[in-house]
């Protein structure tokens, strides 16, 4: 393997992107019904390197009328078939990880040794999942008396709406797309419009296995594509991934439909450290202060970023200057390069608001203790979006504490005891991660319990397997994904009632 990968569009790249890319609608590829186009950009160098068709309600009407008039065929295969084709897309997509890993770097900006070892990969085990859940899938009877029986089966909704971001685009295409299909739906999916060209490269390899119309892209902006989706009289469901603003919005069309939403929206995930870490400086005291640096993990654009780190104030000096070796220790540069470790932020406005967070952090009198400013990668970057991993040192009723920043940016505080670090990881509208690091299993299991999140990592954090339930609470969103569980959100129960008895009712 390489250890640099070349950039696309030059020599040696594995990667070759279409000059433009239309929408895909009823198994084909269909020009806008606008005509217009408009630029992606990489964030890798800041330039543009294709065209993507720029949707609007035409074209979402167009893909809905073709998800349903491929429903009825396609709702009516067996899981057994369905399971086949979503492993068949996990198999053709094993065969291709370095084409696909690069494309998502070059997209979204993320170092290739993370598409390599995690994007791609857990998009792989999620179709394959899916693929076993939705054969292991049973229905129920009850026995109502002895010739009367309630059957419950497992019912598609019909065609629904799905709408992304960008910070992982193929795997969250993948975390909406494999559950719904494995149920027997038919989707219209609108990618990020920062981030478009990496799910195109992803369709052009498996859409062949695909019967037409099942799976539908329409790209484009929020406001002329996103919301004729999510607003569609005739989709069954929406689910969307984004800011919680938006999430407002999407419910609100939903509710004019009397529609199910899911909602994974933003997060400000506390990553609590109890003094018993530092106990011993050994290899579990080195994974937590692993567990410190990953804030930047995904150059922080992850809804479960651990921006707030909560240190015992016992160990608070000693532990924050050695996780801050770390994060001095984090390696920024080309994401196309094997060794970065942090690449660029996905889009020039995501730039500047982390930049703006910067600001506001020193405003608002936040002590910077590494980091804080635009990182000048020069030559061929010197254009791209990078982010130097930041750590301010404040309190918890900050700006920078309590707004989603979704950058590489830590927000550091420190704590009394158990029920201090309980009440200030609480001490947010989000709830949707959550990190908690102690030799102690009990405090662990207790602190696990008392946060108010979805998901609460205990002495590990940013793992995402396929079956484990991934959500939140309070403003972090309605529903769950990943896990088995998912298949209830993409699927209807269908009682059928019936009497075999042949006399009086
Ligand atoms: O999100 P939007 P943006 C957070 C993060 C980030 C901020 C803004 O803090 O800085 O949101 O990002 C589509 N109807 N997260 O502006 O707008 C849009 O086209 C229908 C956290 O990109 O929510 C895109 O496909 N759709 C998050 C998707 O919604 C609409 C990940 C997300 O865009 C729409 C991303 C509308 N009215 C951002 N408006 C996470 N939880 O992981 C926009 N869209």
């Amino acid at each position: 393997k390489p250890s640099v990968y070349a950039q696309p569009g030059t020599a040696g790249s594995v990667v070759s992107y279409a000059t433009r890319y239309d929408h895909f609608i009823g198994g084909r590829y269909v020009a806008p019904a606008s005509g217009l186009y408009f630029e992606d950009v990489t964030p890798v160098t800041g330039r543009p390197f294709t065209e993507i068709a720029r949707g609007t309600a035409a074209d979402v009407d167009r893909a809905v009328d073709a998800a349903w008039a491929a429903f009825p065929e396609w709702s009516r295969t067996s899981p057994a078939e369905r399971a086949l084709l979503l492993t068949r897309i996990a198999d053709r997509m094993e065969a291709n990880l370095e084409l696909l890993a690069v494309a998502e770097t070059w997209e979204n900006g993320k170092p290739v040794r993370e598409t390599l070892a995690a994007d791609i990969p857990l998009a792989i085990d999620h179709f394959r999942y899916f693929a076993g859940a939705i054969r292991a899938q049973e229905g129920g009877i009850s026995e109502l008396d002895h010739d009367t029986i309630a059957y419950h089966f497992h019912e598609p909704l019909g065609v629904v709406g799905q709408i992304i971001p960008w910070n992982f685009p193929i795997l969250m295409a993948t975390w909406k797309l494999a559950p719904a299909l494995a149920a027997g739906n038919c989707v219209v999916l609108k990618p990020a419009e920062q981030t478009p060209a990496s799910i195109h490269v992803w369709l052009d390899l498996i859409r062949d296995l695909l019967p037409g119309g099942v799976l539908n892209i329409v790209n484009g902006f929020g406001f002329e594509a996103g919301a004729p989706l999510a607003s569609h009289p005739r989709i069954r469901k929406v689910a969307f991934t984004g800011e919680t603003t938006t999430g407002r919005l999407i419910m609100q069309y939903a509710s004019e439909n009397l529609i199910p939403v899911t909602l994974e929206l933003g997060g400000k995930s506390p990553n609590i450290f109890f003094e018993d870490v530092a106990a011993q400086k050994d290899s579990f005291y080195d994974k937590a202060l692993e567990g410190f640096s990953f804030f930047a993990l995904n150059q922080g654009e992850v809804c479960t970023c651990p921006s707030r780190a909560l240190v015992q104030k016992s160990i608070y000096d000693g532990f924050v200057a050695d996780g801050l070796e770390r994060v001095k220790r984090i390696k920024q540069g080309n994401p196309l390069d094997v060794s970065t470790m942090i690449g660029a932020q996905a889009s020039n406005d995501q730039l500047e608001k982390i930049l703006s967070y910067m600001d506001i952090g020193r405003q608002e009198g936040a002590k910077l203790l590494t980091g804080g400013e635009r990182a000048d990668l020069g030559g061929d970057l010197a254009g791209g979006f990078y982010v130097q991993p930041t750590v301010f040192e404040g309190v918890n009723s900050m700006r920078i504490f309590q707004e989603e920043i979704f950058g590489p940016v830590l927000a550091l505080t420190s704590f009394d005891g158990f029920d201090d670090a309980i009440a200030t990881a609480n001490d947010t509208l989000y709830g949707l991660g959550a990190g908690v690091w102690s030799r102690d299993g009990s405090q662990l299991y207790r602190a696990g319990r008392a946060i108010e999140a979805g998901r609460v990592w205990s002495n590990t954090y940013h793992q995402y397997p396929a079956h484990a339930a991934f959500g939140g609470y309070k403003q972090s969103g309605i529903g769950r994904e990943n896990h088995k569980m998912m298949l209830d959100h993409y699927q209807q129960t269908k009682n059928l009632l019936v009497s075999y008895a042949d006399g009086p009712m």
